[in-house]
């Protein structure tokens, strides 16, 4: 798929929007990146992390080859040692302690090819269901709702829907940030249809609200009660889709009757009488609604209800199934809907088939599968406490960061220090969990991999190689592939290619489904050439017979759902509080999630000083009142704590915060600053069907840091600071910037900065008065280290400045003089 100028056609590596991405290789190496004009996700819009992808791909923080584990620390070994190692653990394990002493935990962000494989060899071959994925703090609410209304998890519409809605409404969803080419697909979309009404619904006044017509700032977990009123009100006022109801779905009278004792009960859900009117009656009145939704819904120990309650609504006024109209789950990483597709949950089993003895039978015979899981297995809380109480002896981490991004992460900490065996395949060498690894193999890399990733709207799209692997880097279907042949599984791994890896998903999803058995068929892409495979355009699912580029855009238009009768259920939910309260220790509610220019835990979109420039340092959101209150304030460092733990950031008053509530990016993590995480203040509780855990409510206390010296360290290489009160690292061009906040005096931090950096061979300049003092380091007529500190904040033109001397190439003449004027 490379046209004559070298352009290659890909999928960006990011969010479930799954934008096609163009990219080709300069003289220089670096990768040129553009957005593809034919991609019916974007055509041709990139959002900022999108356009940043060439500043990732370099090798800085790579893991090279893979390594074992010794006394002193790591040590290179080549692959056969390392895959012989994890099989013959793995297999010792399973052969002292039994099938369910093992697990994996993937992710979204395999490749379905590599998922594909992992899946099969746990459940087909070691004979466990311990496989669980990322995607369980991610859209495993959704999965419920989805399959308890639909009889399968389907995402019934399409991104086009965005543009024929007349009404999208945006529960828990931070599209402007989270899914930016879509929100920019909505803003156009508005501008090309007056009628076009946005109503957000979400605690704060998000970077979405900007197009609002409306917005409900509801109580934090109260989304159940709104939807319920909404229903009872949808019925008070005739507005329900009698025919609908009776044709095509089943149990309304029991979801009416929890509705209504929702709607009369008294609960606060912060919203005026005249708030939610307004919102009830574009709903009823509104032909074409889509809404959206994502982690305000689905990270709740009430998701799976909060889901269920906006399908309900859905269902009775008979808006699903039609242009514009739905209950859209959109997805968060890039492969999201590719892990359910393969069925990498612990409950599901593949293909979208469940553990019943029809479905495990089918599924053993077509993998020739020699030890059949037979029940469903541990999720992700489940499995780190089963690991913790030592019933879990090996894990096999893949693509995902739990030192980070669980929840109660000083209990991730323990459990990973206690497992006998923790394998982690990973693409960059210092991450927060891969130094509790036994064993460390290096993965491929977005801009290396090849395969295929599945987006929100069910479209299949091609990930292609870009660029030769650094090191020994593999690909991870190739990986798991060659552990489970050392495992004695020859025959049933032995893919030449990950399109042989492909074709085999396709033949499951297609095996005795006619297209109405289940929603996922994958029959017209079952018999793909090499050649094929290689060219496939991004296309949804299903794909039936004969097809290959046929578009099913949009399910359920003929009524008719995936359950026995084919009717869609209705489910009765009631509001439940949040599974923690606030109290007078910790009296606010603390809310997590996401900021524009980073991913996750950062390993990759650290790595671009564009990216860092948006949001600096991990913040954290306060009203003033609630700032006041408390004695916080803009500017300074905050901190927020449980009994759990606390974490540290600076604060950012705004009145999009309600009161007694705040807001800490999830981003930022030991990695990247001193303490900043925080998921170690969050409690491992989680939804009772989904498993999915509670990040948005957390009850937490805030309280100012006051420093008294204050630091720049600018190094041309990551360094290691020790015990700091704070400090936060970002790439900058040419250097990495670490801002220090410390309580000692600035002499005192000057001592501990010095432990941390070696001057040996370099040619110092120092210049220093009573109140601060600048550092700096010339190694080879460059500056290798430079270190400013005062007791005061440093200035943000001085920080720029600074900043400035790394990327530029001054003649050291004229550095020196800026140093010293700098320094008067
Ligand atoms: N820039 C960027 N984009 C990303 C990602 C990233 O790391 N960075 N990650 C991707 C992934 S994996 C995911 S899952 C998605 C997540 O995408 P989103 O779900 O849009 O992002 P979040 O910031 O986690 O949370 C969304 C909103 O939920 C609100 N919320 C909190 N509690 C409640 C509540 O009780 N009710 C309601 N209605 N709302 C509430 C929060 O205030 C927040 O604004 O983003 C994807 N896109
Ligand atoms: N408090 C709080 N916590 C949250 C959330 C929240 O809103 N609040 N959101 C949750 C959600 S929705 C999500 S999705 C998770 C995300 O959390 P994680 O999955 O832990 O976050 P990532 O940083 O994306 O981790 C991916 C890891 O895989 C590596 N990697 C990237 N590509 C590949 C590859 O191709 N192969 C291999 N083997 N490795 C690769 C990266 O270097 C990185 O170390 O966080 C969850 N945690
Ligand atoms: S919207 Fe998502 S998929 Fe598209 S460029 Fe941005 S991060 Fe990538
Ligand atoms: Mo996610």
């Amino acid at each position: 798929m490379r046209d004559v100028e070298g352009w290659i056609k890909t999928t960006c590596a990011y969010c479930g929007v799954g934008c096609g991405v163009e990219a080709r290789v300069l003289a220089s190496g670096r990768l040129e990146i553009r957005g593809d004009q034919q991609h019916p996700a974007n055509f041709g819009k990139l959002c900022t992390k999108g356009i940043a992808l060439g500043d990732t791909v370099i090798h800085d923080g790579r893991l090279m080859s893979p390594q074992l584990k010794q006394p002193d620390g790591f040590v290179d070994i080549d692959w056969e040692h390392a895959l012989n190692r994890v099989a013959e653990q793995f297999s010792q394990i399973i052969g002292e302690h039994g099938p369910d002493a093992v697990a994996f935990y993937v992710s979204g962000q395999l490749l379905t090819e590599d998922y594909y494989v992992a899946n099969k060899l746990i459940k087909g071959f070691l004979g466990t269901a311990n496989i669980d994925s990322n995607s369980r703090l991610c859209m495993a609410s959704a999965v419920v709702g989805q399959k308890r209304a639909f009889g399968m998890d389907t995402v019934a519409v399409c991104y086009q829907d965005i543009e024929q809605a007349e009404l999208v409404i945006l529960v828990g969803s931070n599209l402007a940030w989270c899914h930016p080419v879509l929100f920019q697909r909505l803003i156009v979309a508005k501008q090309n249809n007056a009628a076009l009404q946005v109503i957000v619904i979400d605690p704060r006044n998000n970077e979405s609200c900007d197009i609002a017509d409306l917005h409900l700032a509801i109580a934090p977990g109260s989304d159940v009660v709104l939807f319920n009123q909404l229903l009872a009100y949808l019925a008070a006022q005739g507005e329900l889709d009698q025919d609908f109801i009776a044709q095509h779905t089943q149990h309304f009278e029991q979801a009416y009757a929890s509705a209504s004792s929702d709607a009369q009960a008294v609960h606060d859900i912060g919203l005026s009488e005249a708030e939610c009117q307004a919102f009830f009656e574009a709903f009823a009145r509104t032909e074409r609604v889509l809404t959206i939704y994502s982690q305000g819904v689905n990270q709740s120990s009430q998701g799976s209800d909060k889901v269920n309650s906006i399908i309900n609504c859905h269902l009775a006024t008979g808006k699903i199934g039609k242009p514009g109209c739905g209950p859209f789950s959109i997805t968060g990483q890039p492969n999201a809907m590719g892990g359910r597709e393969v069925g990498a949950l612990a409950n599901t089993l593949a293909a979208h088939m469940e553990f019943n003895p029809q479905d495990i039978e089918r599924v053993a015979s077509f993998w020739q599968a020699e030890h059949m899981a037979t029940e469903p297995g541990l999720k992700a809380l489940d499995m780190f406490e089963a690991i913790a109480a030592g019933k879990i002896k090996a894990l096999w981490i893949m693509a995902t960061n739990p030192v980070v991004s669980l929840p109660d992460s000083s209990k991730i900490k323990r459990a990973l220090e206690k497992c006998p065996f923790v394998v982690v395949s990973d693409c960059i060498e210092k991450t927060a969990t891969t130094q509790f690894a036994d064993v460390l193999l290096p993965a491929q890399g977005w801009s290396e991999k090849s395969g295929t990733v599945t987006n929100s709207e069910r479209r299949i799209s091609r990930q292609r190689r870009l660029l030769a692997s650094p090191g020994q880097a593999k690909p991870d279907w190739w990986i798991i592939s060659q552990v489970a042949q050392r495992m004695g599984f020859k025959e049933q791994f032995s893919y030449a290619h990950e399109g042989a890896v492909f074709k085999e998903h396709a033949a499951l999803t297609a095996l005795d489904n006619q297209g109405f058995e289940r929603d996922l068929n994958l029959a017209g892409l079952s018999h793909l050439s090499g050649s094929e495979y290689q060219q496939l355009l991004p296309q949804q699912w299903p794909v039936l017979k004969q097809q290959r580029s046929v578009s099913h855009q949009r399910l359920f238009e003929d009524g008719r759902f995936y359950t026995p009768n084919r009717k869609a259920n209705f489910v009765a939910v009631t509001y439940r509080a949040p599974s923690i309260q606030v109290c007078a220790d910790f009296p606010l509610i603390l809310n997590t999630g996401r900021t524009r220019d980073h991913w996750h835990t950062m390993t990759r979109t650290g790595l671009s000083a564009r990216l860092a420039t948006h949001m600096p340092e991990p913040y954290l959101l306060v009203h003033p009142d609630t700032a006041k209150k408390y004695a916080v304030t803009h500017g300074l460092l905050a901190k927020v704590s449980n009994r759990h733990g606390d974490c540290m950031s600076r604060v950012i008053e705004t009145t999009s915060m309600r009161r007694d509530e705040v807001f800490v990016p999830i981003h930022w993590n030991e990695l990247t600053a001193s303490n900043s995480k925080p998921g170690g203040l969050i409690d491992a509780r989680a939804d009772r069907l989904s498993g999915q855990p509670e990040f948005k409510f957390t009850p937490v206390k805030i309280a100012d840091c006051p420093m008294s010296s204050f630091a720049l360290l600018l190094v041309r290489e990551p360094v290691e600071l020790g015990q700091i009160d704070y400090w936060v690292r970002r790439k900058t061009t040419g250097a990495y910037l670490y801002q220090i906040e410390s309580q000692q005096s600035l002499q005192g931090l000057d001592e501990r900065i010095h432990l941390a950096l070696t001057t040996a061979r370099s040619r110092t300049i120092q210049a220093a008065s009573a109140n601060h003092r600048l550092c700096a380091a010339i190694d080879n007529n460059q500056l290798s280290w430079l270190y400013l500190a005062a007791n005061q904040g440093i200035a943000e033109p001085t920080m720029q400045q600074v900043m400035a001397w790394f990327a530029e190439d001054k003649p050291l003449a004229e550095l020196e003089q800026d140093m010293m004027a700098l320094a008067q």
